[in-house]
């Protein structure tokens, strides 16, 4: 899974991908200091592998992981060319889903390529150039089907034709909102048949808010006349969030600082729609991310690509169970492990012992 980190130049973009992934780049204050993408990963925290290694005496903890692209800067006309503009849009459409960064700390030092603050008009400014690069996709497309579909009764091709010409609609009226929510109402079938087009508007977003003050972040929004649902966005100090990575903990806790990028981590689990399975033994626990409502033979792929296809059946038992219990065969003695076939529709917290 990787998670692109995207936004106008100098807002703060590789100033967080620092702070997650503990990387050091390049931080300047100056339009485009990011040129090539900074990639990097980062493990999961989740105490629940703390727990069950401890339970289970395990050589190792491993932890699942998120990988995090920090993107060059983009700006007004990135579509047709401008700033770094194709080469931006082509690191865009290789990642799952997108962190955009908003500036809303006031900082006369520190250049805005629009000189004032205001993160709904950056917002527009970044979205419509996904939608432009979307909609040019989207017309090249369209001439094609309309050469394939002259004389064919290819009802899916038909179809296709249909669906590309209403997301041509939605996408002219240059409402991101209005393209996301057209997807979501797809059946999968109307789905897979638009999903090779890779439109970047289709990609989720969370809006990250750069911000001295994120305890007033409602009330900024407001202000700026900014209307995002909650779980959409998170506002983070990134450039305390930065200087934390060189404090210790009693430094932090001296000074009262905590950081608050681990909401950033469960908001983007949320916002990709993944969920986490356990497996635990003598030798490892270990924590695996998946999609939601994957079944237990996709969920067996994320440890072995053959392991959907071997796969026999799933020893399962709630990560609470098993904690509560104190061991598998006390989880087992009281019936809490259950044996699930292959059409069983994994939970976030199981832990599962695969038989193939
Ligand atoms: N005061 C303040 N400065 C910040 C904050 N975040 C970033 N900066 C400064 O803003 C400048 C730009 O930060 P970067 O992280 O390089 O910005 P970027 O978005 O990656 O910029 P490009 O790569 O040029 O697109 C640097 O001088 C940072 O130190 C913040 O929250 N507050
Ligand atoms: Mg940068």
């Amino acid at each position: 899974m990787q998670i692109g980190i995207i936004g106008l130049p100098n807002v703060g973009k590789s100033t967080l991908f620092k702070a997650i992934t503990n990387i050091q780049v390049d931080i300047n204050n100056y339009p485009f200091c990011t040129i090539e993408p900074n990639v990097g990963v980062v493990e999961v925290p989740d105490e629940r592998v703390d727990n069950l290694a401890k339970i289970f005496n395990s050589k190792k903890k491993l932890y699942a992981t998120i990988e995090f692209v920090d993107i060059a800067g983009l700006v007004k006309g990135a579509s047709q060319g401008e700033g770094l503009g194709n080469k931006f849009l082509h690191n865009v459409r290789e990642v799952d889903a997108l962190v955009q960064v908003v500036r809303i700390f006031e900082n006369t030092n520190i250049t805005h390529v629009h000189e004032t603050i205001d993160p709904k008009r950056d917002m527009e400014i970044i979205n419509t150039e996904l939608i432009l690069a979307d909609l040019e996709t989207i017309s090249k497309r369209l001439s094609k089907l309309e050469k394939e579909t002259k004389n064919t009764t290819d009802k899916e091709l038909l179809r296709k034709k249909e669906l590309v010409e209403e997301l041509k609609t939605i996408l002219d009226a240059n409402d991101l909102t209005k393209v996301q929510n057209f997807i979501k109402s797809l059946g999968e079938k109307d789905f897979i048949l638009i999903q090779d087009l890779h439109l970047l508007s289709f990609k989720p977003i969370l809006y990250v808010f750069n911000t001295t003050s994120p305890e007033s972040i409602k009330e900024d929004l407001q202000k700026f006349n900014v209307k995002l649902d909650k779980n959409k966005y998170l506002a983070l100090d990134i450039k305390t969030e930065e200087e934390l990575l060189e404090l210790d903990d009693s430094d932090k806790k001296e000074l009262g600082l905590k950081s608050e990028l681990s909401s950033l981590i469960s908001k983007s689990y949320a916002l990709l729609n993944l969920i986490v399975f356990l497996t635990t033994g003598e030798d490892e626990t270990r924590s695996w991310s998946i999609k939601k409502d994957s079944t237990a033979p996709q969920a067996g792929r994320a440890i072995h690509g053959d392991f959907e296809e071997k796969f026999i059946c799933a020893d399962v038992v709630t990560y609470d169970d098993l904690i509560t219990s104190g061991s598998r065969a006390k989880a087992k003695e009281k019936g809490l492990i259950r044996v699930e076939g292959k059409d069983y529709i994994v939970q976030d917290g199981d832990v599962i012992e695969f038989k193939i």
